[in-house]
């Protein structure tokens, strides 16, 4: 009997004890404040595999940089968008986006096409942007203040791939694809110029929204010919393109920039597209040492790989986690301009490299691969050959006319 009331003491002092110790959510709840960091990427649709790794790489870092802003009061909370790759969504969220006061960075987007018209939206609160993939030059060629990218460029990534049609392909001819938004027409252009000025005989330069049949333009691509075939876009087009192409007896060897690298390329077009080239602005885990280790926890906690660009993700969420502490430092909520400037000075030895950024926001020195396909299977994406890796400084802003 008198055991069992030494036991309910204890048990009471427990509980009272643990009841006083302040969990950091209770500091939250003490005042300091809710900090939220939002994801904008497509989470449903075709292109949700790179869609949903960006914002799981971007949960993981906020779990794991949290700390110290938690033990200062705050409450951090993801809040994740799905922009399904459309600028309209993607206009409409930022627009809710900016309402919400405790949002004081943004991670995204996939598609250049769907950051820009958004982050003209973010511009008018100096909401700051952190882009963990969109390629295109417009991006930061604004020289907005908030806006900011990890990845690198278009117009660098466009050269790169026609230097290794030209240089390694030995390609005497290439056929060009593209779909006809920002980023696909733009990274085609970018490798047209590029290809032309090293003789390359460019056989056609067609744009479409076409998504299943492909008919009408594979078949005068095939009376053609061509060494080689670019596909400016993103896998969930190019994958049945590349099939139904190969299925009708095209020949060229296929190439495409970073809008091919995900595990569904694979999934999608199959053995149709082993062997095939791409351009990549994204660090492969087998290319970065620290990214190996990331890769492992990815696994371990959310049950799949990391799809391309998550890696990136995980870097650009941890720069803003990093300067909202920085800017936070009186122990008060930043003021989003105050986040946005601190984000323009970060420098962070990423799980992609050492990233600072440049005067309109660019990473000053970014990586570009060439990969090969290594398998049909999807789960082996990770295994795809780095032909080649390039550190190349970005591009100086354009003389104003
Ligand atoms: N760079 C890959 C994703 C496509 C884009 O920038 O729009």
């Amino acid at each position: 009997m008198i055991r069992h009331r030494v036991y309910l003491v204890l048990a009471l002092v427990a509980v009272l004890a643990a009841a006083l110790v302040p969990v950091a959510s209770d500091l939250a709840a003490q005042g300091k404040g809710t900090i939220k960091i939002a994801t904008q990427s497509p989470l449903s649709g075709g292109q949700a595999a790179l869609g949903e790794g960006i914002k799981l790489g971007a949960q993981l870092a906020i779990e794991k940089s949290k700390g110290a802003l938690e033990k200062q009061g705050f409450k951090v909370d993801l809040v994740p968008f799905d922009d399904q790759a459309k600028p309209d969504v993607g206009v409409a969220n930022a627009k809710n986006i900016i309402a919400d006061k405790d949002i004081l960075a943004v991670i995204g987007h996939l598609n250049s096409g769907v950051a820009i018209p958004s982050s003209e939206v973010y511009k008018e609160v100096s909401l700051v942007m952190i882009s963990p993939a969109n390629t295109n030059p417009v991006v930061t060629d604004r020289g907005y203040p908030n806006v900011n990218r990890v990845c690198g460029r278009d117009d660098v990534q466009g050269v790169v791939g026609s230097e290794f049609a030209h240089g390694t392909m030995k390609s005497k001819s290439v056929y060009i694809i593209h779909d006809k938004t920002p980023y696909g027409q733009g990274v085609a252009e970018f490798f047209k110029a590029d290809a032309e000025k090293k003789g390359l005989k460019v056989l056609g330069f067609e744009g479409t929204e076409e998504k299943s049949n492909f008919d009408p333009i594979i078949t005068p691509m095939k009376a053609k010919n061509p060494d080689a075939i670019y596909f400016g876009g993103i896998y969930d087009q190019a994958a049945p393109f590349f099939k139904q192409a190969r299925e009708k007896g095209v020949k060229g060897k296929f190439l495409g920039p970073d809008g091919m690298d995900s595990s569904d390329l694979t999934k999608i077009a199959g053995k149709a597209v082993v062997g095939m080239y791409y351009t990549s602005a994204a660090g492969p885990a087998s290319a970065l040492p620290k990214a190996k280790a990331f890769s492992e926890e990815f696994k371990k906690k959310f049950g799949k790989n990391p799809e391309p660009y998550a890696a990136e993700a995980y870097d650009a969420a941890t720069i803003a986690v990093k300067a909202i502490e920085a800017a936070a430092k009186s122990g008060k909520v930043p003021s989003r301009e105050d986040v946005a400037t601190a984000v323009r000075k970060a420098k962070l030895a990423g799980i992609t490299g050492d990233i600072e950024f440049d005067a309109k926001g660019d990473r000053k020195k970014a990586l570009y691969f060439v990969l090969q396909v290594a398998s049909d299977d999807p789960a082996k994406w990770g295994d795809n050959k780095i032909v080649k890796q390039l550190t190349i400084a970005a591009p100086a802003a354009a003389a104003k006319k």
